[in-house]
């Protein structure tokens, strides 16, 4: 059993997905109304195109519950093996939550999805019993309900093998988590270079997201004025600089990656241009917040990261 905290666009499409190929899934909600939609009707993955991909119904093989009732129904079926699929914003809670119920028996696993930077450090530090596995996704999901989730880009995910996992080793733990998502049609990878996936993924993050969400456009459409595209160079300029007065190892094939997502994505609507239009809380703070930060500890600057910062949080407290 994989247990899946966080059902919103990528949460529907891993849980669906895993479910659909065999794997006991446990889905845990914000709310309790969109863990009974689930557990009544199943989760729906759509192509792209608007075929159903996948449908599993709920039962056996899906189960959702709210993040709140973890505590009790944790004590009755202990998590081994986590997913954490909520956005950076809800990690504290999910902490909260898991840690009511820290297993004492088992170890445990947690792998975290999330953008940006910063996470990783605060899940090790609440959770010090359990293996902690950064990793990336580049794949594309879009919820249309609470239910249901378009697969809009076929991505790629990669699994972090920490160095200490000769001293805490769980199990087969990678193992399992790496053949359930392969068996899920998943393209995923462990990777022992994750760090360099991590910041890569920030970039990529950095650049296309609050852009998108200033100008309210799908990823593609970045690429459709030279104006748009000379402000994505400056953003990566910038972070290129930051990674390199941090000693950060990058690439210059990260530019054409940049582009690349944005061709592969071009019709979705990068996250934080959703949490914009949703008035929700973005991810600016982890993504770019987190350059400045790391700008101002190394002596340099990183200006047009620090205005997008700024923009985009403004935006939240005018509209929110
Ligand atoms: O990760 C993304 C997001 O929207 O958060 C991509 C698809 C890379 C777009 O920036």
């Amino acid at each position: 059993m994989i247990d899946i905290i966080g059902a919103g666009s990528l949460g529907l499409l891993f849980a669906g997905r895993l479910a659909a190929s065999g794997t006991k899934v446990r889905l845990w909600t914000r709310t309790l109304e969109q863990a009974r939609i689930i557990a009544c009707e199943g989760i729906t993955v759509l192509e792209k195109e608007g075929h159903v991909a996948v449908h599993v119904a709920g039962g056996d093989e899906l189960k959702a519950a709210p993040l709140a009732d973890w505590k009790r129904l944790n004590s009755q079926v202990p998590a081994r093996w986590i997913l954490i699929m909520t956005k950076q914003g809800a990690i504290g809670e999910v902490l909260d939550q898991i840690k009511s119920a820290a297993n004492t028996e088992s170890d445990i696993g947690i792998v975290c999805l999330q953008n940006g930077i910063g996470h990783i450090e605060r899940i090790r530090q609440a959770y010090p019993e359990a293996v902690v596995y950064p990793a990336v996704t580049t794949e594309g999901a879009k919820r249309m309900g609470v239910a249901s989730v378009v697969h809009a880009g076929l991505g790629a995910t990669e699994i972090g093998c920490p160095d200490v996992l000769e001293e805490k080793q769980v199990g087969s733990f990678e193992q399992y988590v790496l053949n359930r998502l392969l068996t899920a049609g998943f393209d995923v990878c462990l990777s022992k270079e994750i760090e360099n996936g991590i910041y890569r993924k920030l970039l990529i993050n950095a650049v296309i997201n609050p852009l998108t969400a200033i100008w309210r456009i799908p990823n593609g459409e970045l690429l459709s004025d030279p104006g748009r595209i000379h402000m994505m160079h400056k953003l990566y300029e910038e972070g290129i600089q930051v990674y390199e007065a941090n000693g950060i190892r990058w690439d210059s094939a990260w530019w054409d990656q940049i582009m690349k997502v944005c061709r592969a994505t071009a019709e979705n609507q990068s996250s934080m241009l959703a949490d914009v239009l949703a008035h929700s809380m973005t991810e600016v703070a982890s993504i770019n917040g987190q350059l400045v930060q790391m700008a101002e500890q190394a002596g340099v600057t990183a200006p047009t990261h620090a205005v997008l910062w700024q923009l985009i949080e403004g935006m939240r407290l005018k509209e929110g």
